[in-house]
């Protein structure tokens, strides 16, 4: 198969992926390097709930840090600050964007510096959906 009908054909096949209903996925996920010395990070990503069922994030773990939470960024009166989310819920058939100056997920107790062009994995555990083992790609801040 020559490589414009392979990839031709990977699209399709990606394409017919969102039809298959009853999944819970998280997709474009990415995180900022971070500089020596530095120990928390963050990761964002889109979380998709096609499921016909509310879920609840259970429990993160990740081999680069020693503690990941769920914040949120709040603007009040011109500052910014971070909240977590001690309950993250995803009603079915909703869509939540993790992304700058919203949710996302902090790493605390980062083991070491997150570097460009690597990549690393969190783990979520889902009430419903079970666990999801989420590879985070890792771009120039
Ligand atoms: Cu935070």
């Amino acid at each position: 198969m020559n490589p414009i009908r392979l990839v031709a054909a990977l699209f399709v096949i990606l394409a017919a992926l969102p039809a298959l209903a009853g999944e819970l996925s998280i997709t474009n996920a990415w995180s900022r390097s971070t500089p020596p010395g530095v120990t928390v990070g963050v990761a964002y990503f889109t979380l998709k709930n096609h499921t016909s069922k509310s879920d609840r994030l259970l429990k993160m773990t990740t081999p680069v840090a020693s503690k990941v939470q769920v914040h949120r960024t709040e603007i009040l009166d011109g500052i910014a600050r971070m909240r977590e989310v001690a309950v993250l819920h995803v009603d079915a058939g909703q869509t939540l964007e993790f992304a700058p100056n919203g949710m996302h997920l902090m790493l605390m107790g980062l083991k070491q510096p997150l570097v460009e062009g690597t990549t690393f994995e969190i783990e979520l555990l889902f009430e419903v959906a079970g666990p999801r083992n989420v590879k985070i790609a890792v771009r120039k801040d």
